[in-house]
């Protein structure tokens, strides 16, 4: 296979287990100066459970094993990150909300699983509920041009629930299979944008009794620590069914999708890991373990 994840996570894993081996190389793995190893784990932002598991539990189960410290890593990460289950429902359109702050990624992230769906044959729409920004609509278009997707935006100014509500409805009477709506980007602490959210997600309702299937928060996987708040606020609005965790290319913090797996309670649907059309991703637990710990790709 020509993608590597192992690849478009390599800052990550430089900072994970090329510092891991450097420290274990040094000295025999019982005598590992567990405070330079807690402060790697915690710098690929792990979190604290996790980071304390793996210091807990690696010594033992290396010197018990007799594994190498990679593969016991990778299991107790596996093991100990709690992922919540999802079902997904059938629909026609299936109807997706795209949330998230100003440049987390939600565009191109709305771009590239449109593009998945239309390699499945999926008759794709594609709506631009962002009114703040006029260059938001362009920017939805071009990629819809690029794609050949049915793509609709109004002039700025106009309501952003009823482009929602106009491209569920399309979505319903042209036969569409998939309905992707894109927002603007916002501050989850402005009580009026939120107000915008909650309604955009009501009126989907309003235009089809079970829409919207999916509410996607899309989340920059540079900015780990913050995604807690971030998520807890958009709550507030409406009910994020799946997160996307995007850039994780660009940083040595990778350990934070696991993080937010475990703590979120929201499943980490997708992951972007480059600008490239091909650079998103389902997620998967074992593979992104394998690769933020520089092993081979399966
Ligand atoms: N390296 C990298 N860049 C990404 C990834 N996902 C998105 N980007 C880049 O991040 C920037 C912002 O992406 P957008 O999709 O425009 O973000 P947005 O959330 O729609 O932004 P607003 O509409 O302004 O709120 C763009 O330059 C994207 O190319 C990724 O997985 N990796
Ligand atoms: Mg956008």
């Amino acid at each position: 296979m020509a993608f590597s994840l192992k690849g478009k996570l390599r800052r990550s894993s430089d900072a994970l287990s090329g510092k891991l081996g450097r420290l274990f190389g040094a000295a025999a793995f019982e005598d590992a100066d567990l405070v330079k190893m807690e402060e790697i784990l915690l710098g690929s932002d792990l979190g604290w459970e996790l980071t304390e598991k793996v210091i807990d539990e690696l010594p033992r189960k290396v010197r018990r094993s007799g594994m190498p410290w990679r593969e016991a890593l990778a299991l107790i990460l596996i093991e100990n990150t709690l992922l919540p289950e999802f079902e997904t429902v059938a629909a026609k359109p299936f109807v997706t909300v795209v949330v998230g702050v100003n440049g987390a990624g939600k565009t191109t992230t709305i771009a590239r699983l449109a593009a998945r769906l239309q390699r499945r044959n999926e008759k794709v729409l594609i709506a631009c509920a962002d009114t703040f920004r006029a260059a938001a609509a362009e920017q939805l278009k071009i990629w819809a041009e690029r794609l050949g997707t049915a793509v609709l935006t109004q002039l700025p100014g106009s309501d952003a629930a009823a482009i929602a509500f106009d491209a569920v409805k399309r979505g319903l009477s042209r036969d569409y299979d998939s309905v992707i709506i894109d927002t603007a980007g916002r501050l989850p602490n402005k009580k009026g944008l939120l107000d915008e959210l909650a309604k955009i997600h009501r009126v989907c309702g309003k235009a089809m009794e079970s829409a919207p299937h999916e509410v996607l928060l899309v989340l920059d996987g540079t900015v780990g620590q913050n995604a807690r708040a971030q998520t807890e606020q958009f709550m507030k609005a409406l009910p994020v069914t799946g997160l996307v965790v995007t850039k994780l290319d660009g940083t040595a913090r990778g350990g934070s999708v696991l993080a937010m797996a475990s703590q979120l309670s929201i499943p980490v649907r997708y992951i972007g890991v480059g600008e490239g059309s091909e650079d998103l991703l389902d997620f998967n637990l074992e593979s992104y373990v394998r690769a933020l710990l520089g092993m081979a790709d399966e």
